[in-house]
């Protein structure tokens, strides 16, 4: 199972969806400090909502083997900047929650995950689940073990870590 960071303004729905994704019913808990427990890392909206403090998100983006942008489909305004994926050295994926909203626009968040770099985005309702088994399967397998040298091979071929080898091309049989 990979390890999902997940990062998004207060209220988002973040720690509804680890309920969500452990089949657990909702329950109203205001996260205080970035937890790190079962496969997930829940941190506080606060740290996305502030300069001074959204710098320590990429930090804890290190522990996770997946970095999720969460945002509410009925949110007014977009925190996150454009090419978000540039300085995350992980996946970066898209979790839109509260798609009941009766203010939803979900094209709009949507739209707003595509320009961050987001590389799939998942619909979520986070009060019936709808939504939830897709990204349990999406997340369902361990990323493969890579070593530096592959890492730096892959680098060099202009891909990202966890891309993989296009077809024909074989890591040196050294590393
Ligand atoms: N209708 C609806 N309500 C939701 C959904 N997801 C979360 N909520 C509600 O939204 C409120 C905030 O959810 P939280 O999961 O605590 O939000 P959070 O992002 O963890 O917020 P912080 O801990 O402050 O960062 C709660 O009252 C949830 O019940 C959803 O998919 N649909
Ligand atoms: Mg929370």
């Amino acid at each position: 199972m990979k390890k999902l960071f997940l990062m998004g303004r207060s209220e988002a729905g973040k720690t509804s969806l680890t309920q969500a994704l452990k089949g657990e019913e909702l329950h109203y808990v205001k996260t205080q400090y970035t937890l790190t427990e079962d496969n997930t890392i829940d941190s506080p909206g606060e740290y996305a909502e502030s300069k001074r403090f959204s710098v320590g998100l990429a930090c804890f983006s290190f522990e996770a083997d997946v970095v999720a942008i969460v945002q509410a489909a009925d949110e007014p305004f977009n925190l996150f900047g454009s090419s978000l994926h540039a300085f995350i050295l992980r996946p970066l994926i898209g979790v839109i929650t509260k798609i009941d909203s009766p203010y939803a626009n979900i094209e709009m968040v949507k739209q707003w995950m595509e320009n961050a770099g987001c590389e799939r985005i998942f619909l979520i309702n986070n009060t019936t689940r709808e939504g939830v088994s897709e990204l349990l399967e999406y997340l369902e397998d361990d990323l493969p073990p890579l070593s530096m040298k592959q890492a730096k091979y892959k680098q060099d071929l202009g891909l990202n870590p966890w891309d993989s080898l296009p077809d024909g091309v074989e890591y040196p049989e050294e590393i």
